[in-house]
């Protein structure tokens, strides 16, 4: 606790960690390319440097606050530094912004407005590199590098992956992967979060938008969405709605209006999985083999534990993530010529995650020889194709997902977020369907903060213990104490993305801590409203299971293979 004076003004700070958090707190925006409170600090970009009293200058990023502390964030010394180093970053930057993917988007762009960066006054010397498209998730062009480190750090500190590395040294310093190898090749687990870090185009989303396009255009074909959970409270704020409002019933409408044929919900999906996922825990716990058992929706997090811990494979369940469920129910109902109409059907999911355009690829993610799910659009995708349309998305009035497969129950929307898995898992179980019982679960331990939640749960007579992981490197110190005998699970929940899917590489970037706490809070209220809380409440899931999905239930809504 102190006070310090920022350009005249008394300021009192707690426990920020810097005198950067000390000036935001204090409302004003200082430049950064490479500071994240999530990250290590790393003090490259140097554009939050201040002034002292004395004309002393430092980075606010490295330096802690001490009472008293006179600084000015705002001199006309710091503005010309700030916009000479912009000047040399985009010096070895090439600058075709025009048709970068993040453009709009890109912080370095925002930064050279900012300053007044009108012209640049050095030549780029830098040779042109090849991009690498070898991955299905994310698109790496070394020619926009600005050598932050954000990959890097946020790579290994919150995925435990360090699949990017910095190699060379001196102006030829870049960030790669090992040897220079392609990103497909590495244990790279496709989770996108180095290109939520990443400031500039040098990390992008490796986008689906022409193929969906161009089936939208086909009179032959008939084009089915699912939009999953955490896409409904991520898309308003880019249309200038309050962050984490749900706006499923506005997605539905500008789908529909695009040509989508039908519009489902991955929430239905949802449902699917955990009357699957519920049975084959209780036959775990029951038989006391392969526990503790491991959510399999996340595949990031599937990806991870195949590279880093094949002796748990037997472990991961065998249902198939929401969007897997949902993909080879719909394509086997339209297999039907009496439903198909003689179309083709394309199936296209709306997702917050870039490694679900990866689990789409998966061979397991194939029934009867097709593909389930064709093509996976990002959410931001899903805006970048509402701004084409020129659509008035705000205005737009809500619209009905279409029957039979676009409703969902509250426990399959808030799978959106950490612990909504095991939540709806723990409803399932429930004995009785009343309020107060939904308000006990929601108070057990699945909804503390944290990123490592452990809790236990009585059931039958036995204590049923469970963890819910997100962050893989959380996951990594969940599985090692796990490994070594340290802890015992009956479940583990994993996430690759911190705080869940509402945080996934898809999702639109740039989200100050105020977003993840509105689009947390916007799933448990889209919960809240929702008229069924539970999977085996809907009815559309218990005529399904009357109905066609008789006998199907393994080869739809289970893997064969691990992957
Ligand atoms: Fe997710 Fe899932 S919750 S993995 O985060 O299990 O992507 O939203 O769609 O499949 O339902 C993502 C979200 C999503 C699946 C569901
Ligand atoms: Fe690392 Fe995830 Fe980026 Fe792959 S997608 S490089 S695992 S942060």
């Amino acid at each position: 606790m102190g006070t310090m004076t920022i350009d005249g003004r008394k300021v009192t700070f707690t426990d920020e960690k810097n005198v950067l958090s000390v000036i935001r707190n204090a409302g004003i925006d200082i430049p950064t390319l490479c500071y994240h409170s999530e990250l290590s600090t790393f003090g490259a970009c140097r554009l939050c440097t201040v002034e002292d009293d004395r004309g002393k200058t430092f980075a606010s990023c490295s330096e802690e606050p001490r009472d008293g502390m006179v600084i000015f964030t705002n001199t006309g010394k710091l503005r010309k530094y700030r916009k000479l180093i912009i000047e040399l970053l985009l010096a070895a930057h090439c600058r075709d912004c025009l048709t970068c993917e993040k453009s709009g988007d890109c912080n370095l762009q925002t930064l050279a407005k900012r300053f007044g960066v009108m012209e640049v006054r050095f030549e780029n010397y830098k040779e042109r590199r090849p991009l690498d498209f070898s991955s299905p998730s994310i698109v790496r062009d070394p020619n926009k590098c600005i050598l932050c480190g954000n990959c890097v750090r946020v790579c290994e500190e919150l995925q435990g992956i360090g699949a990017l590395g910095f190699a060379h040294r001196g102006s030829d310093a870049m960030v790669m992967p090992a040897f220079d190898r392609e990103i497909a090749t590495t244990d790279c687990v496709n989770c996108g979060q180095c290109r939520i870090f990443c400031p500039t185009g040098a990390i992008s989303i490796r986008h689906n938008r022409g193929e969906v396009w161009e089936a939208l255009s086909d009179p032959d074909t008939r084009v089915v969405a699912q939009v999953a959970p955490a896409v409904r409270v991520a898309v308003g704020d880019a249309f200038g709605l309050p962050k984490g409002r749900s706006v499923m019933g506005k997605i539905v409408n500008v789908l529909h209006r695009m040509g989508f044929d039908e519009v489902y919900d991955t929430t239905f999906g949802a449902d699917l999985t955990i009357m699957e996922e519920s049975a084959e825990f209780l036959e775990r716990v029951q038989s006391g083999e392969k526990l503790p058992l491991l959510t399999s929706c996340c595949p990031a997090w599937v990806k991870f534990v195949g590279e880093h811990y094949p002796e748990f494979e037997e472990n991961v369940s065998t249902c198939r993530s929401p969007q897997g469920m949902l993909s080879a129910v719909v394509k086997e109902y339209f297999r039907d010529p009496a439903n198909s109409g003689g179309k083709k059907t394309v199936m296209v999911s709306i997702m917050p995650c870039t490694a679900k355009k990866m689990e789409a690829n998966r061979p397991n993610s194939y029934t009867k020889g097709e593909k389930d799910t064709d093509f996976v659009l990002t959410t931001t995708e899903l805006i970048d194709m509402i701004k084409t349309t020129g659509i008035d998305f705000a205005e737009l009035e809500p619209e009905s997902s279409d029957i039979p497969f676009g409703f969902g129950s509250g426990g399959g929307v808030i799978f959106g977020v950490t612990g909504g898995v095991t939540e709806a898992v723990i409803r399932r179980l429930a004995p009785d369907h009343a309020k107060e019982t939904f308000q006990e679960i929601a108070e057990c331990g699945v909804r503390q903060e944290g990123f490592i939640r452990e809790f236990s749960i009585p059931y039958n007579g036995t204590e049923i213990r469970i963890c819910v992981v997100s962050g893989l490197a959380n996951a990594r110190t969940v599985m090692e104490q796990v490994k070594s005998g340290e802890k015992e699970y009956h479940l583990i929940e994993i996430m690759a993305c911190r705080r869940g899917c509402i945080m996934g590489g898809g999702q639109p970037r740039l989200a100050g801590k105020r977003t993840k706490a509105a689009r947390t809070a916007g799933i448990y209220r889209a919960d809240s409203v929702s008229v069924i809380k539970k999977c085996d409440e809907n009815p559309m899931v218990a005529s399904l299971y009357e109905g066609f999905l008789k006998g199907k239930e393994h080869e739809l809504l289970h893997n064969h293979s691990f992957c």
